[in-house]
């Protein structure tokens, strides 16, 4: 007796926890605990029992009955719960929350910016071009005909033969004057492209151009805006110099040097034992150029500048290899 027991109990419980609704918990009721049911079939079968073992078996059953009733309300209590969405809450709120990433300005945008910024404020206007460009912007109107030396020096992405993927910003500039006439005084910053690739050249990079024509503008205009720039940029301790140089653009052309910002002009590897270090191409733009964009060259004159920016931003943050900025590592970028 004492086993049916046990077994009736057993699978009552097992047939409860794997119901599924409501309909089915009620049935299971009237089967197990109903004036019909199991557990009414065996204790209708106490009467077969001798006289000592009738109460204890009765015990037994009326424990097990309180069991099955409380088996049966506990269920539907969680059913209830789970229709209103109270389910028990899985989620332990005094737990220490994760802590997200935040983004952070690429170390070549900051730089872009920074250097904008110093020229906007000079009253530069921002100017934009095409990087898919035609050889004639990026090319022939800056005085580098076919067959130029000047081509074979700078490897291009071309796309056909009168396309291609600028070289540098140059042709923006062209554009401008094309469009406008002096006083023009205009900086091109974006992307240009060269085929190269080592710890100093990417394929793609950015390039700041500056361009400022009008009736009087000398050298001493290119100085004094340069100097302006450099030292925003480095400091008002830098020091500069302006060393002759040569660009089918301008004529005379000059590059800038800064004082090493590494050994602070001593020599060391970075300035190859030379104390300064280049940062930027300039001149008074060819009047050649001029020509090409149906400008006077007896009436204007003009200065131009173009600098790469992540040349500047590795100066600036002192790093070795210009992959790192395109590598987008967080090890690396982090750092900023
Ligand atoms: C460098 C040198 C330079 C220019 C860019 C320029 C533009 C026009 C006319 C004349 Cl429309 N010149 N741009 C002039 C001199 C140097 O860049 O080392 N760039 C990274």
């Amino acid at each position: 007796m004492l086993d049916r027991l046990k077994a009736l109990e057993a699978s009552a419980l097992s047939q409860i926890k794997d119901a599924t609704d409501l309909q089915s918990i009620e049935s299971l009721r009237v089967q197990y605990l109903g004036r019909k049911g199991k557990l009414t079939a065996i204790l209708r079968d106490m009467g077969s029992l001798s006289a000592e073992e009738r109460p204890k078996i009765g015990k037994h059953a009326n424990e097990l009955k309180n069991r099955l009733e409380k088996a049966f309300d506990d269920y539907l209590a969680g059913l209830s719960n789970r229709a209103s969405g109270q389910k028990p809450n899985p989620i332990d709120y005094t737990l220490p929350g994760r802590r997200g990433y935040a983004g952070k300005v690429h170390p070549v945008t900051r730089i872009y910016r920074q250097i904008v910024d110093i020229f906007l404020g000079m009253g530069f206007d921002l100017a934009e071009g095409p990087e898919v460009e035609l050889d004639y912007y990026n090319f022939e109107a800056l005085n580098m005909p076919r067959h130029h030396p000047a081509r074979d020096m700078q490897d291009t992405f071309y796309i056909d033969d009168e396309m291609l993927l600028r070289t540098h910003t140059s042709p923006v500039q062209v554009r401008t004057m094309e469009s406008r006439r002096p006083p023009i005084k205009v900086i091109a910053p974006g992307k240009a492209y060269r085929p190269d690739y080592d710890v100093t050249h990417s394929p793609m990079f950015h390039q700041v151009e500056g361009l400022m024509v009008g009736t009087d503008i000398s050298m001493a205009d290119l100085k004094g805006v340069l100097s302006v720039f450099v030292h925003a940029m480095f400091g008002s301790e830098i020091g500069l110099r302006f060393r002759p140089s040569f660009f089918p653009f301008t004529e005379p052309s000059a590059e800038v040097d800064i004082m090493c910002v590494i050994c602070k002009g001593t020599g060391c590897r970075v300035c190859s034992h030379t104390g300064w270090l280049e940062i930027l191409g300039s001149g008074m733009v060819d009047p050649a150029v001029f020509s090409m964009v149906g400008y006077d060259p007896e009436e204007y004159t003009g200065f131009a500048f173009g600098m790469g920016i992540e040349r500047i931003a590795m100066l600036k943050y002192g790093i070795d290899d210009i992959r790192l900025f395109f590598e987008n590592d967080l090890r690396f970028l982090n750092q900023f």
